[in-house]
């Protein structure tokens, strides 16, 4: 699906968001485990303001097991509530009732105290596009999601799917704009593919991608592909390498940076290079 995040779209966009804010009681933030700071909404604390907010960390099955261990603890010391969690599978979803009561344990008591039992916890999901929001709603409501077709903000027409225990999620995730102004956000978008509108061309992109594979996980890099590179290696020099060893060659001798390119992108989004957290805490 393709967003234009035009200003009046994302004016348009905060305010829907806003508007539902005051029928939750909780925000299940999605973002991209690989990511997880550049996946996040640049105004998701502004716009939640005051709700409480459970971070899932989408798409674990593709971040590098060792950078999450340290995003997980990087969550704690701010005091945030965050999950891994793998939407395609279902693991760690069950955990997300638990978690959610306690988030809401002072509310629910007040509510108590009131004479206000059983009511149900209404749940609000929001993220950026292709974060893993329909496949989320899927799995953790068991397939009862009334497929509207997703909008951004979520519109009138809200629909509420029941679940065990007493939740009830908006059908229709909030889809939030991304962050455009951060260069190296943006860039690190453009690999997992969150922005399908490519900002940079691809050739260019995998350059950027592999010099940062190169330093990150060359063990990984150069075993997929069969190379050998010297830490210093250029993007070029990389694609380079990656070309001649699969033969992407054209007539004339001319090397298709183009064919390498493209294959590389679709090797690291399919988890083929290997496990690969693009970023870690800052500070
Ligand atoms: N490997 C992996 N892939 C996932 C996971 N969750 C979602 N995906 C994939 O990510 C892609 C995007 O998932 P969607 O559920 O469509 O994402 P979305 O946030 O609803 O996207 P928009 O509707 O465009 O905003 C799909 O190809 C999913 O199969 C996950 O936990 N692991
Ligand atoms: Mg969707």
């Amino acid at each position: 699906m393709q967003i234009n995040w035009f200003p009046g779209h994302m004016a348009k966009t905060r305010k829907l968001i806003s508007e539902n804010l005051k029928l939750v009681d909780i925000v299940y933030e999605l973002v991209d485990a690989r990511i997880p700071e550049s996946s996040k909404n640049p105004e998701i604390e502004k716009i939640t303001r005051n709700k409480p907010k459970l971070t899932l960390l989408n798409k674990c099955d593709l971040a590098d097991d060792k950078a999450t261990q340290i995003w997980l603890s990087h969550y704690e010391k701010m005091g945030r509530c965050a999950l891994l969690i793998n939407s395609i599978t279902g693991y760690n979803l069950n955990k997300i009732p638990k978690i959610t009561k306690e988030l809401l344990k002072e509310k629910i008591e007040r509510d108590r105290q009131r004479g206000i039992v059983n009511r149900p916890i209404k749940i609000m999901v929001v993220g950026i596009p292709n974060v893993g929001k329909s496949s989320f709603i899927n799995k953790f409501t068991g397939g009862k999601s009334a497929q509207t077709g997703d909008r951004p903000g979520v519109t009138k027409g809200k629909q509420w799917i029941r679940l065990k225990e007493g939740f009830e999620l908006l059908d229709t995730p909030g889809i939030l704009w991304p962050k455009f102004e951060d260069k190296e956000a943006a860039l690190r978008l453009a690999y997992t593919g969150a922005i399908k509108d490519e900002i940079l061309d691809v050739v260019e992109l995998s350059f950027h991608l592999l010099e940062y594979l190169n330093k990150e996980y060359k063990e990984e890099l150069c075993a997929r592909y069969k190379i050998e590179t010297t830490d210093s290696a250029k993007g070029v020099e990389i694609l380079e390498l990656i070309c001649k060893k699969r033969g992407f060659i054209l007539p004339g001798a001319e090397i298709d940076y183009d064919r390498g390119a493209k294959i590389v992108l679709d090797e690291f989004r399919a988890c083929k290079i290997g496990k690969i957290t693009l970023e870690l805490p800052k500070g």
